[in-house]
């Protein structure tokens, strides 16, 4: 009944009246968790009542990723594994930012009903999970609050888990004969754990004595990746006995002055480029490093350089060089003439790949390289799109795509194919989480592919020499953002206003003309989809150029 209703809602109600407009942007519904338990309730509500009408499972989970520790959010997983399907959020952000929440429930009602291909299930499940965040244990229990408001037939609270692994649970929980198995991530470490113990088994032999397990120094931004390095490990011991993989632990949060994201993560690391707090510079010199985000769906590989801070990178950038370059030579190993080519193999990036990454890139043989929109949503359509699609954001968040059908029908009528190289392929393309840019997956895979390479970090991070560039943020109020029109498909350019646009150009090709033959700058402005402000970048051959052309620029938008 409405008064039910109206009780439940009171139960969980916004922060201020009113409270402050939540839209639902790439990253879900984000702000500072004070301000986020009625939210919480509704997007619980909303979930179940996806779950029950497409009678599938249906994840919510409570993360603000990098931010801060204070902040929290949530993002809900459609049955497919993937994110919430965009003609859902404006229905789901009405809801939520409704004044009179019984009367919302209504409208959100309606309009679920009349989405087109949904049947009227009556089961349905909605599993949620979370990060190490304070408030998240609360917002979880606002979530299930609201599923159970809409008699979802089961909720399953998955506790502490990376965004990945609630993504790929999902996905698993509505995959064909799924019925009656466990839900939970022992699923998840047999899958990826199982993937790469069967393509490490599949490498040549490696001379006896076996050789001492690779070290590797994992930062988790004293976050919920943290917690699954131990049972990621011990699966590994336990399928290749012992592990070639030794994983040591670092901000893993257990200290009392450990603080999510604070001086240390992907995020942290790839923007400030710097090492996070823990890894020292002079001992640690040298050796193979790498951060994940708070949630654990970014990955960047980093080795201290021996002064101060100063390290070597291995951003999203080079990640996707890497799986493109161990892609191609397990191709080139399958078939000699045909390397791949009658496959659809890509590489989708976004405009901040730096152009030294797009360059390598291209000179790969029949891979496709394309630039879309920022947004993991746009790289991961764009990839679907190719048999094989590799896609990164510099900031480490990617996966590779593969269809299996697509990959066995080439194979199969390539003559006197070599059979333990093409099931070395699909292994390795079976370490990639489907679902969304995953760090421990892309931990393993990276693992996975310097050893088949033989490839040290030094080799892999000299596989191109990054274009000196910079990034910029100038604040602007919305309405002026809102004039700054980035070109609907790449967003290298702005299609308004043209006067801008022009100046960006004559101010680029100023510095080439400066410069001369072989002098190469690129600079673009894009307004940001999260914050006021209008960011700006600019690379150039030199870092003095680059200087320069940031700051004639800077100064234009300012
Ligand atoms: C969001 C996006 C991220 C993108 C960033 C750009 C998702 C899950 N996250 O965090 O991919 O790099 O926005 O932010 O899509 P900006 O629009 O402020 O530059
Ligand atoms: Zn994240």
């Amino acid at each position: 009944s409405d008064a039910d209703l109206q009780a439940a809602f009171s139960g969980h109600p916004p922060s201020s009246s009113p409270p402050p407009p939540l839209p639902y942007g790439t990253a879900g519904f984000r702000a500072n968790s004070a301000v986020l338990l009625h939210a919480m309730h509704r997007c619980g509500i909303f979930a179940a009542l996806r779950a029950v009408k497409t009678n599938q499972t249906v994840g919510a989970m409570v993360t603000a990723s990098h931010n801060v520790e204070p902040d929290n959010g949530i993002k809900l997983v459609d049955p497919t594994g993937g994110m919430l399907e965009q003609s859902m959020e404006p229905i789901l952000t009405e809801f939520v930012n409704a004044d009179d929440a019984v009367q919302g429930l209504r409208r959100l009602l309606e309009k679920i009903e009349a989405q087109p291909g949904v049947a009227n299930g009556g089961g349905g499940r909605v599993v949620v999970g979370q990060d190490t965040r304070q408030s998240s244990e609360r917002l979880v229990k606002a979530v299930k609050d609201g599923a159970q408001l809409m008699g979802v037939e089961s909720i399953v609270d998955l506790g502490e888990v990376t965004t990945p692994q609630l993504h790929f649970i999902v996905q698993q929980c509505n995959a064909a004969g799924a019925e009656g198995r466990r839900i939970g991530e022992s699923v998840y470490f047999e899958h990826f754990g199982g993937a790469f113990a069967r393509f490490w088994s599949l490498l040549p032999p490696s001379p006896s004595p076996a050789p001492a397990p690779s070290s590797l120094y994992v930062d988790a931004a004293n976050g919920v990746g943290a917690l699954k390095i131990a049972p990621l490990g011990e699966h590994l011991s336990a399928t290749l006995s012992p592990s070639p993989l030794s994983l040591s632990l670092l901000n893993d949060g257990t200290q009392p002055t450990d603080q999510l994201n604070e001086e240390c993560g992907a995020e942290y690391v790839q923007k400030m480029q710097r090492l996070p707090r823990g890894f020292d510079a002079a001992e640690m010199v040298g050796k193979r490093c790498c951060s994940m985000d708070g949630d654990a769906d970014r990955l960047v590989y980093f080795s201290p350089g021996g002064e101060s801070d100063h390290l070597i990178l291995c951003d999203g950038d080079k990640m996707a060089a890497l799986y493109c370059t161990a892609i191609q030579r397990m191709l080139a190993e399958i078939d000699l003439q045909d390397k791949g080519k009658g496959l659809r193999v890509g590489v989708v990036q976004t405009a901040y790949a730096n152009g030294a990454s797009t360059a390598f890139l291209d000179q790969l043989p029949h891979v496709d390289v394309r630039c879309v929109k920022t947004g993991v949503k746009h790289l991961h359509r764009a990839a679907e799109e190719y048999d094989v699609g590799v896609y990164f954001e510099a900031n480490g968040h990617g996966t590779v795509l593969v269809k299996r059908e697509r990959l066995g029908e080439w194979a199969s009528v390539v003559e006197g194919r070599d059979e333990r190289a093409y099931e070395r392929l699909v292994a390795f393309l079976g370490i990639f989480n489907q679902t969304t840019g995953d760090a421990l997956a892309d931990l393993l895979a990276t693992e996975a592919a310097l050893k088949y390479l033989n490839m040290s970090f030094a080799d892999w991070a000299a596989l191109y020499t990054e274009l000196p560039c910079r990034q910029t943020k100038v604040a602007l109020p919305r309405w002026v953002l809102n004039r700054l029109q980035p070109h609907p498909e790449h967003e290298k350019t702005l299609t308004q206003p043209t006067e801008l646009q022009a100046s960006v150009d004559t101010a680029v090709s100023s510095l080439i003309a400066q410069h001369g033959d072989g002098y190469s700058a690129r600079a673009f402005i894009r307004p940001s989809g999260t914050e006021d402000v209008c960011r700006l970048y600019v690379e150039a051959t030199t870092a003095e150029g680059a200087d320069r052309l940031s700051d004639e620029l800077k100064a234009k938008i300012s």
